[in-house]
């Protein structure tokens, strides 16, 4: 039944009676919208509760932000907006950062928020949880709106998907405030003015002159490179993608979320060959890729002395010439643009030369047989390399599972080091290599999709959404936590020259992150070597139980960032 409209008492000619809370329920389940991520309280409690009762999932977490970064990558998972709910002022703040990062990344979310007294508010006169909320919003979001009344709530909601999905997706601010909810109106005119979005993602068909310019770039080039971006990942154009690349011949390099879009050991990924693709193509073929610092903004070292091409495919007209000359800017969504290129290539395209090609293949398999030994190695306490050795196995055997990815070595090495094979399936910072994305992911990647999640995590990071292991066993979901364990932030064995306190950088040594699981009723396991890890990963994959496993990691193996100790600002006067 869609519509939740009741008859009341208060309606003594059996006149059929609807209010704000029913009209958000039924704008969201006629749009097909059908899982809320939030922390309930004033004023939003009984939404979640009716929410519920209508047939709604709402998964109540732990803390708003993970709840919110949960929707965001439901966006990115399901091309539909995830929806994050929360209370007033603290709990709409404590929601925003996950909706900026969903802007930043270009995933489709609403921040849903009640707010307090508007008149009270606006009026500065110390209304509960007071806040001019939309105001602080918008700035971090595509879009903010807010609606003042039942009638609205329709063309709100309406506004706020289309706002999310269409064009460059991204995040979307809608204020509810309290007084909203509990307006009652007739339930015709309300189901009358709810709207189901038709079309919210219009496809945008690239013009055909741009499409022969690139397919011209492409074909003059000597040394070509494609790069996929999480963007070509979010089309869900999957065929597509893997035709083209296949047909053009040109090796490609997936960014980190991109990774499984084409298989990490299909014969033209180049991603272990990465700083030599980088260095000597000629032209370079982006796809749903932005040339932000993950790409150096495609100039400086990485990049090579020799001249270089660039082919942008990207729905954001925008994006063009936003860091360096784009030689054939190709605008249009990913699905619609790879179709152009591959229904205007001929049959006979050309690949690319054959000493090129060998180049990047030598490089490849150079870098990889470098790798392999230190993959196998059986140190306890672990090192990175041996941990992550098992889980490379564990994801070869489990290719549908889900990997979501956080931390710093444990962030930079295991994307280097464990192979994806289906597309969608590493899920990870972003953008921002933000720290804290880790327990929404995983329980939205399991909501979402029903897939075992595999979430390895450095124990700092998993420190930012831990309490939501809670919602893991309360929910039953079949998520297995590893956490890379080195006692800290890239090491555990940092000292403070100056005093008693403890460095920055290190945590409480030998901790035991296995307990925390086993609190809430899930299963924890202590893990100090690769066979151990191995047994219980796999146990916990096959059993689908709530598994937390406290890989114990040598303190001293990690670096300084990670792979990217070069962002760090340096003091002259620092003594060495
Ligand atoms: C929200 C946020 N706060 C702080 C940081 C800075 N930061 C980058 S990585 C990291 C944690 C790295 O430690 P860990 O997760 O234990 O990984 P390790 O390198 O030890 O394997 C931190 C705090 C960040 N990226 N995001
Ligand atoms: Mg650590």
């Amino acid at each position: 039944m869609l519509n939740t409209a009741a008859k009341t008492e208060a309606s003594p000619d059996e006149q059929e009676l609807t209010d704000g809370f029913h009209l958000v329920i039924d704008a969201l389940k006629l749009n097909g919208i059908n899982t809320i991520y939030g922390v309930p309280g004033i004023p939003i409690t009984d939404l979640g509760r009716m929410a519920q009762a209508a047939g709604i999932r709402v998964l109540s977490f732990r803390h708003e932000q993970n709840a919110g970064y949960a929707a965001a990558i439901a966006g990115f998972l399901t091309r539909k907006p995830g929806v994050c709910l929360t209370v007033s002022a603290p709990g709409f703040l404590n929601g925003l950062t996950a909706l900026a990062h969903a802007t930043t990344n270009c995933f489709p979310m609403i921040l849903i928020s009640g707010s307090s007294e508007r008149e009270i508010v606006d009026l500065q006169q110390g209304d509960y949880e007071e806040m001019d909320q939309l105001a602080v919003a918008k700035p971090l979001c595509k879009a903010a709106f807010r609606v003042l009344h039942a009638q609205d709530i329709g063309i709100g909601f309406a506004r706020a998907i289309r706002a999310a999905v269409s064009g460059r997706p991204g995040g979307v601010y809608l204020d509810l405030p309290a007084k909203l909810f509990g307006q009652v109106m007739n339930a015709e005119a309300g189901r009358r003015s709810l709207v189901k979005v038709i079309d919210p993602a219009p496809a945008q068909i690239p013009a055909a002159p741009a499409v022969k310019r690139a397919l011209d770039v492409l074909k003059s080039a000597k040394r070509p490179l494609i790069i996929l971006g999480k963007g070509a990942a979010y089309a869900q154009a999957d065929d597509a993608i893997k035709n083209f690349v296949e047909k053009s011949g040109v090796p490609f390099l997936p960014m980190s979320m991109a990774k499984g879009l084409l298989p990490d050991l299909h014969p033209q990924c180049a991603g272990a060959a990465r700083s030599t693709v980088l260095r000597d193509a000629d032209v370079v073929m982006l796809i749903g890729a932005r040339l932000n610092w993950l790409l150096s903004h495609g100039k400086g070292k990485t990049w090579g002395d020799q001249p270089k091409k660039f082919i942008q495919v990207d729905i954001e007209p925008k994006e063009m010439d936003s860091n360096i000359e784009i030689a054939a800017p190709l605008v249009g969504d990913i699905g619609s643009c790879i179709t152009a290129l591959l229904e205007t290539m001929s049959g006979n395209w050309p690949y690319p030369p054959a000493e090129w090609l060998n180049a990047v293949k030598a490089k490849r398999d150079e870098n990889i047989s470098k790798m392999a030994p230190r993959l196998m190695n059986n140190n306890s306490p672990m090192d990175y390399h041996g941990a992550l050795g098992i889980l490379r196995t564990i994801i070869k055997e489990r290719p549908d599972a889900i990997l979501v990815n956080e931390g710093a070595n444990t962030l930079d090495l295991a994307r280097g080091v464990i192979d994806m094979y289906q597309p969608r399936k590493r899920l990870d910072v972003g953008t921002w290599g933000v720290m804290g994305v880790g327990m929404g992911s995983a329980i939205a990647a399991c909501v979402e999709t029903g897939k075992p999640v595999l979430a390895v995590e450095g124990d700092s990071a998993f420190g930012f959404s831990g309490m939501e292991v809670e919602t893991i066993c309360r929910y039953k979901l079949p998520i297995c936590v590893v956490i890379f364990n080195n006692d800290g932030i890239y090491r555990g064995t940092d000292v403070n020259a100056a005093g008693a306190d403890p460095a920055t950088t290190v945590f409480v040594k030998g901790a035991r992150y296995d307990k925390m699981m086993e609190a809430f009723g899930g299963i924890g396991v202590n893990a100090t070597t690769p066979d151990e890890l191995k047994r219980a990963v796999n146990a916990a994959m096959d059993s689908g139980k709530p598994t937390l496993i406290n890989a114990v990691i040598d303190p001293a193996a990690g670096s300084e960032s990670g792979r990217i100790g070069n962002l760090n600002p340096q003091s002259v006067l620092k003594k060495k």
